[in-house]
């Protein structure tokens, strides 16, 4: 009788220890998973001044990176510029709606990365196929969506696709010519 009370005693002992090594594993779980949150946002391009460009553009948040993906269509084959100008509102005909490039830090205009300085909204050039697509891809960490410090949210700004080439050096905004597409970048 002595010898099974003791038994007893040393299994219900061990039970409650093993309970609560679970609670805190599932505990951990749960943090890793709300680190690890991406952010997706994604917008139809609009034509503008009277062209025939459409598409899609999508930014995506992971550990501190904002990734660009546009699909382009409708363009004229060869060069064009992209941009983040500083107002989501495609509202105008041609486009300016948009205000001038975003440059929350004062920085002249220039190739993204550029010594001298460049603007937040610099993303620069790519090439349309024959048949007038493109895509455009583009990661960075100065940009997020949707935090607090003013000088990397996108939210509220604007993509515009222009008619011509960015020669980064032309003052403030590269020369690239009409606008041709629009989206706001809202949340
Ligand atoms: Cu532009
Ligand atoms: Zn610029």
């Amino acid at each position: 009788m002595a010898m099974g009370l003791i038994l007893i005693g040393a299994t219900s002992c061990k039970q409650p220890k093993k309970e609560t090594e679970t609670k805190s594993e599932e505990v951990v779980e749960e943090v890793k998973e709300e680190i690890i949150e991406v952010k997706s946002i994604k917008f139809s391009m609009e034509p503008k001044s009277d062209s025939n460009v459409g598409g899609e553009v999508t930014f995506t948040e992971e550990n501190g990176n904002v990734i660009m993906k546009a699909s382009l269509t409708g363009l004229t084959e060869g060069e064009h510029a992209i941009h983040i100008h500083e107002k989501a509102d495609c509202s105008s005909a041609d486009g300016k709606s948009t205000g001038g490039h975003w440059n929350p830090t004062f920085q002249p205009h220039a190739k993204w990365g550029a010594e001298g300085g460049y603007h937040k909204g610099d993303i620069g050039n790519f090439v349309a196929d024959a048949e007038g697509n493109a895509t455009v891809d583009f990661a960075t960490n100065e940009w997020c969506i949707g935090c607090d410090d003013e000088t990397k949210n996108i939210v509220g700004k604007a993509v515009i696709v222009h008619q011509g080439v960015d020669d980064y050096t032309s003052q403030p905004s590269g020369a690239a010519g009409a606008r041709v597409a629009c989206t706001g970048i809202i949340q």
